[in-house]
């Protein structure tokens, strides 16, 4: 982030505050908006179930609504040429206890936490907005994506700093939760290629995103502790504070609209993904000298 802040102009905004949400959009006047904020750490969502509703399902609707009043759209009159075009980050958490797998744009959902709850109101009210004003609303159905700038509380980062730690010396332990989950895990850089694409349309649609592929947790452990030599069985410890109260067990995607209407097809691999984070974070530890946890608070997550 900082080594681009030279290049970018930053202007206020909150997602819990409407007027200031209006006043970005009426400053910048911007051809396009992503949203992709949010309380995004599923656990945090039991602990503060009201304020993930509030930012990352109610912040939703203010930000269509700002695009909506900024772009004079209301039920009686459409929105001209040149519109605004806003993308929405849905997630496959929406699908949780999937009907089916894997998991298409049609796949209903059965969300298992506040967060999933949170993001299938955001992207249902997106639908509606692109039926009801005709905006170019789209979401995109994002799957887990991962890369060495991931918060280091999701379980691939706490993985490949752990395993950095081990490896170097600082902790001998790394203590996870589920072990037996399996999510479809991509790298980030491929997914934000993805939602610029989704933008690029002549007709708003959504889109799945993922790369068809599942993992265990476990298989992500074992291979992590591989990259940097190292047998995991010889550091890994469950510990039942991880469990979630409600698990989403197992995410696969299909994204085969994606890859037939937007010519979207994921260039990094699961194997290329885990390789990649583990020596970022022996890198960045071996610099800081075994600080790097400090840049990312506490870390009993
Ligand atoms: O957990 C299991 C955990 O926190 C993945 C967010 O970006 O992707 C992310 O949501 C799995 C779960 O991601 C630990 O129980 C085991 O089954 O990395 P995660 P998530 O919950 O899948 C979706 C697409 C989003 O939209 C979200 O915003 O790993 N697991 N042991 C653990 N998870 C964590 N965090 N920590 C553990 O110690």
């Amino acid at each position: 982030m900082r080594e681009i802040l030279g290049d970018v102009r930053l202007v206020r905004g909150d997602l819990l505050d409407q007027g200031s949400l209006i006043s970005a959009v009426e400053r910048v006047q911007p051809d396009e908006v992503y949203n992709l904020a949010a309380i995004s750490y599923v656990p945090m969502s039991w602990q503060q179930a009201e304020l993930t509703g509030e930012v990352t399902g109610l912040g939703v609707l203010r930000v269509l609504e700002a695009i909506r009043v900024c772009s004079g759209i209301s039920a009686s009159r459409s929105p001209s040429t040149g519109q605004i075009r806003f993308y929405q980050a849905s997630s496959s958490e929406m699908f949780g206890k999937v009907r089916e797998s894997p998991q298409t744009e049609q796949t209903p959902f059965h969300p298992r936490s506040p967060y999933g709850v949170a993001k299938a109101y955001g992207h249902h009210l997106t639908q509606n907005y692109r039926e009801s004003y005709g905006m170019f609303a789209v979401s995109g159905i994002l799957f887990n994506h991962e890369s060495p700038r991931r918060g280091a509380e999701f379980v691939t980062r706490k993985v490949s700093l752990g395993v950095a730690k081990v490896r170097l010396g600082y902790e001998r332990q790394l203590r996870l939760g589920n072990l037996s989950a399996s999510r479809d895990w991509g790298f980030a850089g491929d997914y934000v290629r993805a939602m610029h694409l989704m933008l690029q349309r002549d007709e708003p649609a959504d889109y799945v995103i993922g790369t068809g592929v599942t993992h265990g947790v476990g298989e992500l452990v074992e291979l992590a502790f591989a990259v940097a030599g190292l047998d995991w069985r010889d550091h890994v410890v469950t510990d039942a504070s991880f469990i979630r109260p409600a698990e989403v067990d197992r995410l696969c995607a299909n994204p085969a609209k994606a890859a037939g209407e937007l010519g979207w097809e994921p260039k990094i691999g699961f194997e290329e993904l885990v390789a990649m984070m583990v020596e970022a974070d022996l890198k960045l530890l071996t610099e800081s000298g075994g600080h790097a946890e400090d840049w990312f608070g506490s870390d009993a997550w």
